[in-house]
């Protein structure tokens, strides 16, 4: 067994799209882990979204062997390499090898809880930044987070081998923002591999070997988990302390659940068995446990004998924050009988993404669906998509909201969702709207486009701190509901793309909303309300009215359309009454005949429209939800 002395466990963290997985590839190649004619660019993106989107989505952990080259002449007493030359000149040959594993991250901010956990399972992080954007709010946000976790942080920066490179400019925002000498920057293009060997050497030499201890009793972390039919969840570890062997019986510390390993073993990056796990090693433990809920990201595995011998147990490893969901969209199946296959597969695959929440709710002309939870709107795309792809579910999903908080007048606290479980305005002390702390940063060119998308919105500007040459961060408070949909696009097209953003929450505020009822021929439909800030109800009102003319099919009789607040109509449209041909079959010029049955019609409507039944069809519900 490699002695823990030659083990590293680092990842790669970075802003969207600077090039971690172009520089897994790299490494992967370099170790010779994955042959080359089965190389493919950014290998670990194993998932068919992923490579569709061309963005990471998970982590995906990976154990890599070296034993090549210079690395022989390590020199672990004093921890240098020596040059090429002298390894060239030296005879000295060892055969060890490093153990490396790797995790790559995804760096969007919807999938940020991804980057957390993975920091929890390694020692050290490299932290890349690419050379043509400069640092990004995804750059500060994922390097606070591996600096609260105490990690040892490489800089490099990358895509050097670009014309539009600014390579210099790059190197000193970088040493500024981590406080070090420019020389301790690594420069490297992860495309063609320039210094991604040294690069590789570094973290040899900077990033500890994992503190653990083979002899106490096993603990592993689990960092994430996925589905199988056979072997049940498999769980992917940190192994912390002690080891275990297949065919061991284990316990879930949080979960209460008793389990027995089917099967471990490393990433390689495909699942690859082994006989044991031990202490500092990351790789997976199939648990054989069918109920996907006991298992939970974060808990600690260790071995059931402490249980079953009411030995005292090993203390729990500090799991992870729950993430807050803060985007909530309804799903529901198109086929009502597919309920519960969507409910289990948000079950599986909630233990793939555990940032995903879910519980039931019924919708009328809907039937039954969940309300999710999720980190971001890219994120409720993601989880719809994979639904899509990997549990063949079509759906219908609405527009996402925020959760409004109300205050009655008994001070009680209401989270509220859905405008069907609105109060009464006669209950109501106050209405909140979650705010969220926005951090932007753009190269200075682009400030008075980015301000001019805060025109007409409610944000407070808070400051603007310059940093680096040519960056510029501005911080802002802003209600949530203004940013999650397409404020990212907006931010983007007044930059040219060079302006990113992050977003955390900050609190419950005090808001302006109203509850828009929609009436259809004078009855209430609670499926069409919507809550609206009251300056835009107006405005939103005649929205809904006119988009249910355009799709609510015509009947046989005039049908109003209304938008009321709490009983006053501020919109109005009329769908004309359609009218059916009676007299078709009649030939020739029998007028008396015709008017009888033209009147025989008439009275048939006014008793139609008397009953008042509008027939809606599942599309318009369909239609107007996710609108
Ligand atoms: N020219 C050049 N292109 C690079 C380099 N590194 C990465 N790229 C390109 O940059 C794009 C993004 O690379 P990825 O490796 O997917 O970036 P990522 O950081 O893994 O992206 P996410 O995981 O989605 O955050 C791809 O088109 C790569 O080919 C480089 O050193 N030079
Ligand atoms: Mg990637």
């Amino acid at each position: 067994m490699t002695d823990r002395k030659f083990m590293r466990n680092f990842c790669i963290i970075s802003h969207v799209n600077h090039g971690k997985s172009t520089l897994a590839d790299r490494f992967l190649e370099l170790t010779k882990t994955v042959l080359a004619e089965k190389m493919r660019p950014q290998y670990l993106n194993s998932m068919d979204l992923e490579r569709g989107k061309g963005i990471t989505i998970k982590m995906h952990p990976v154990r890599m062997c070296w034993n090549v080259g210079r690395l022989e002449c390590w020199n672990e007493n004093d921890k240098t390499f020596p040059t090429s030359e002298q390894s060239e000149r030296s005879n000295k040959r060892s055969d060890q090898t490093f153990i490396l594993n790797l995790i790559d991250t995804p760096g969007h901010v919807d999938f940020s809880y991804e980057v957390s956990r993975s920091l929890a399972a390694v020692e050290g992080a490299i932290l890349l930044v690419d050379a043509t954007q400069g640092i990004q709010a995804q750059t500060l946000a994922n390097f606070e987070l591996a600096k609260k976790q105490g990690l040892t942080i490489i800089p490099a920066v990358n895509k050097i081998d670009m014309p539009q490179a600014k390579v210099e400019e790059t190197k000193k925002e970088l040493a500024d923002l981590l406080n070090i000498s420019s020389d301790e920057v690594f420069l490297i293009s992860a495309k063609y591999g320039t210094n991604v060997e040294k690069l590789l050497e570094v973290v040899i030499k900077k990033i500890p070997p994992p503190h653990n201890d083979k002899e106490k009793p096993f603990r592993a972390l689990i960092f994430d988990s996925k589905y199988d039919p056979f072997k049940g969840v498999i769980c992917y570890v940190r192994v912390f302390d002690g080891e275990i062997k297949n065919g061991e019986k284990i316990y879930l510390m949080a979960g209460k659940t008793e389990g027995k390993v089917k099967e471990l073993g490393y990433f390689g990056p495909e699942f690859l068995p082994q006989q044991k796990l031990s202490a500092g090693e990351i790789g997976y433990i199939a648990t054989g446990i069918k109920e996907t809920e006991k298992v939970r990201v974060g808990d600690t595995i260790i071995s059931l004998k402490f249980k079953v011998q009411s030995l005292e147990l090993p203390r729990a490893l500090a799991g992870y924050q729950e993430p807050k969901p803060m985007v909530f969209a309804s799903f529901y199946p198109e086929n009502s009988n597919d309920f519960e296959i969507l409910e289990e597969a948000l079950m599986k695959l909630k233990l793939n993404d555990a940032s995903l929440t879910f519980q039931p709710e019924r919708k009328e002309g809907l039937g039954r669906g969940f309300l999710c939870g999720f980190l971001g709107s890219l994120h409720i795309e993601i989880v719809a998509e994979r639904l899509r792809r990997e549990y063949g579910l079509a759906l219908v999903i609405s527009t996402p909201s925020v959760i409004y908080k109300i205050i009655t007048k008994k001070d009680e606290e209401l989270f509220i969702y859905s405008p069907s479980d609105w109060p009464e305005p006669s209950m109501i002390k106050e209405i909140q709207e979650p705010w969220m702390k926005l951090e932007i940063i753009t190269p200075p060119e682009y400030l008075g486009q980015v301000l001019k998308i805060f025109e007409n919105s409610k944000a407070i500007y808070i400051e603007k701190k310059y940093f680096g040459q040519n960056r510029l961060l501005l911080i802002y408070e802003v209600p949530l509901r203004e940013i999650i949909i397409g404020f990212y696009d907006k931010l983007k097209g007044a930059s040219q793309g060079f302006a990113s953003m992050n977003y955390q929450f900050l609190e419950y505020r005090k808001a302006d909303l109203v509850k828009l009822d929609i009436l259809i021929a004078g009855k209430k439909e609670e499926a069409f309300s919507k809550i609206v800030p009251k300056n835009r109800a107006l405005e939103e009102g005649r929205k809904i009215v006119s988009k249910l003319k355009e799709i609510l099919p015509a009947q046989l009789f005039a049908v109003s359309l209304q938008t009321a607040i709490f009983g006053k109509i501020i919109a109005r449209e009329t769908i004309k009454a359609k009218r059916r041909d009676v007299t078709a079959p009649l030939y020739g010029g029998d007028f008396t005949r015709k008017r009888k049955l033209l009147e025989k019609q008439k009275k048939g409507k006014k008793r139609l429209k008397e009953r008042g039944q509008v027939r809606i069809p599942p599309q318009v519900y369909l239609k107007m939800f996710s609108q």
